[in-house]
């Protein structure tokens, strides 16, 4: 658990229709994570069939992912996963910045709440420790999910 990650709220998730785009760029990583949100999503209730999730090629392209899942499926909250990993470029940083401000965009856009469950990493090390280490980042994106999904239905009514 990451040392400021808000408090656990006991949230009902069985209404909850959840879209979950995740990249297959850095697939150990990013499998591990998906695997974790999942389980943090069914225990809090999420029915499996209301889980609608899509894979796409790498992080640049999960804010489309989002946009259309948003646009397909009435859900009450989306995650998206990614890992980027620092490399001799700073490609990485771009598009950590990129998917960041586009993901926040689909959101305000779509009216739904967007997840931004990318993993940005000095180092190996550093993403293993966040994706299949004692720090669970896929439970807290969850979390995270849980919490908007429940604002969005209390705002909507
Ligand atoms: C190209 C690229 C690089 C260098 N590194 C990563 C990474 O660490 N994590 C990730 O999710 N994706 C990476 N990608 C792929 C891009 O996200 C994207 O799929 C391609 O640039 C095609 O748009």
């Amino acid at each position: 658990m990451s040392l400021d990650a808000p408090q656990l709220l006991s949230i009902d998730g069985s209404p909850f229709s959840v879209g979950i785009a995740a990249a297959r760029f850095n697939a150990r990583l990013t499998d591990a994570l998906l695997e974790q949100v999942t389980d943090r999503l069914r225990a809090a209730g999420v029915k499996k069939k209301n889980l609608h999730i899509v894979r796409v090629p790498g992080s640049n392209e999960l804010p489309i992912a989002a946009q259309l899942l948003a646009a397909r499926r009435k859900l009450d909250v989306a995650v998206t996963l990614g890992v980027l990993i620092r490399g001799d470029t700073i490609h990485y940083e771009l598009i950590a910045d990129a998917a960041t401000k586009a993901l926040q965009r689909v959101a305000l856009e779509a009216k739904v709440p967007v997840i931004n469950g990318v993993v940005v990493a000095e180092n190996l090390k550093q993403a293993e420790e966040r994706c299949l280490g004692k720090i669970n980042r896929g439970s807290e994106f969850a979390n995270s999910a849980l919490e908007m999904a429940a604002l969005k239905r209390t705002l909507s009514k």
